[in-house]
């Protein structure tokens, strides 16, 4: 194998005023926080799909990262470089997980016979490099949009037999994440909307998708996969409009078709932008539903409308969400997946060090604000006040009656005096947190 990433040492942590760019300056990973290491808390991981696969390309031009595993004629020469390559990037930067799809770690056959075997190949020699490797397996995904057949959508395609090679696909790859150990598995919705209501039937591709998801959770209980099923919300991109809009969308989907209880949320950053919300909007929706998976973190670029899926470089956007999910559970089995790539024009491989080695700082240095944020205690206590009123009227949301209120109202003379929100107030003390 040619490593690619020969040229760069394992990164270290050197601390906040090193001047070495491929060093660590907050991602300490056996610092304790909040009584967990930061590695441990941050669950962190590298996609395949970005970091090694990916060539470059925009709409109006091609490849322009020359990676040496792109260059081979035979694919599965291909797919076991780059995958060596994957596993050198994995130790040097010491993540504890990776995710991937099916066909980022192995090309298709001819037939669905053909991609099985080949599947089944670079799954066993994966399974052999993480014996001997730190990293473990976040999660697997089916890729059911690049392929043509995919092009009106998997699950709710108009034509049932892409339905059957989309649920065979699927069977195939949460089998593999199984097999390797994989803590989730998700489900994006890929192609999974429409493009033009004009030849589309909603309703029969509501019952279609909702369908495919009860049999997917089916299976999962009949092999014994522990792991958290999780849908990942996107509004818009690759169709005009997803069927999975956001999270309170893929809620109600959930609800109406009896499957709240078997999947969870992986909320991306900038999908949440692209569907007009916050982050924080989205975490604290999940957290208050209790349908919080996993993250894909990233961000997105405020001026353009489309998922440039950039690396987290910014501290003050992940802040609450990050204490919302750190003051209680944490990320559980889910993590912190990077589902970022770099820009086209950072071509070389320490392009991708930087890049990830930015994102492993932000999110530590986040960690460490959010465990000032604790520790001081008072924004948590401006919530409680805000609220407190409540614990004393508790009969408003039990036993009481509209005409109960009314009279309760005009007997007491009930004449409530409006408070300050204090948001400036919040804005600062939220700022002071971050060193
Ligand atoms: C695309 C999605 C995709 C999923 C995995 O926008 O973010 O990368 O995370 O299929
Ligand atoms: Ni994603
Ligand atoms: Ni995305």
């Amino acid at each position: 194998m040619s490593d690619y990433f020969q040229s760069i040492a394992k990164v270290e942590f050197e601390g906040k005023d090193t001047r070495n760019p491929l060093a660590f300056k907050y991602y300490n990973p056996k610092q304790k926080v909040l009584e967990k290491t930061i590695e441990d808390h941050l669950r962190m991981a590298v996609c395949y799909w970005h970091t090694f696969n990916w060539p470059g390309n925009d709409p109006f031009g091609g490849q322009t990262f020359l990676r040496p595993w792109m260059d081979h004629q035979d694919a599965i020469h291909q797919a076991t470089d780059k995958m060596e390559n994957a596993f050198s990037f994995f130790d040097k930067l010491d993540i504890p997980y990776f995710c991937f799809h099916d066909v980022d770690i192995a090309p298709e056959g001819n037939n669905f016979n053909e991609t099985e075997l080949i599947q089944k190949k670079i799954v066993d020699l994966i399974s052999k490099k993480l014996e001997t490797s730190k990293v473990k397996l976040l999660w697997g995904t089916a890729n059911l949009f690049s392929h043509r057949r995919y092009m009106a959508g998997a699950a709710t395609n108009p034509n049932p037999e892409i339905f059957q090679y989309a649920a065979a696909q699927v069977k195939m790859c949460i089998e593999n994440t199984h097999y390797l150990g994989g803590q989730n598995y998700v489900l994006w919705g890929g192609r999974e909307g429409y493009e033009t209501i004009l030849n589309t039937n909603m309703k029969q591709e509501f019952d279609q998708l909702g369908r495919f998801l009860s049999l997917v959770a089916e299976h999962k209980h009949k092999i014994g996969f522990k792991g958290n099923l999780l849908i990942e919300p996107k509004p818009h991109e690759p169709t005009k409009h997803q069927y999975d809009f956001d999270s309170a969308n893929v809620f109600a989907f959930l609800q109406k078709y009896g499957l709240e209880k078997e999947f969870k949320l992986n909320i991306e950053v900038n999908h949440a932008i692209l569907a007009k919300h916050s982050f924080e909007h989205e975490i604290a929706y999940a957290l208050a539903n209790d349908i919080f998976g996993s993250i894909d973190i990233n961000r997105g670029d405020y001026l353009v409308g489309w998922d440039t899926d950039q690396f987290p470089n910014n501290t003050e956007e992940l802040l609450l969400p990050f204490y919302y999910l750190f003051k209680n559970q944490g990320l559980g089995s889910g993590g912190l997946n990077m589902d970022a790539k770099i820009r086209r024009q950072s071509i070389d491989p320490e392009d991708l060090f930087y890049a990830h080695i930015g994102a492993m700082d932000t999110c530590a240095r986040t960690l460490l604000a959010v465990e000032r944020m604790i520790n001081d205690g008072s924004y948590e206590d401006f919530l409680q006040k805000r609220y407190e009123n409540w614990t004393h009227d508790k009969e408003l949301m039990s036993s009481t009656s509209l005409e109960g209120i009314y009279e309760k109202v005009k007997s007491e003379n009930i004449n409530p005096q409006p408070q300050s929100g204090r948001q400036e107030y919040l804005e600062n003390l939220l700022n002071s947190f971050i060193e």
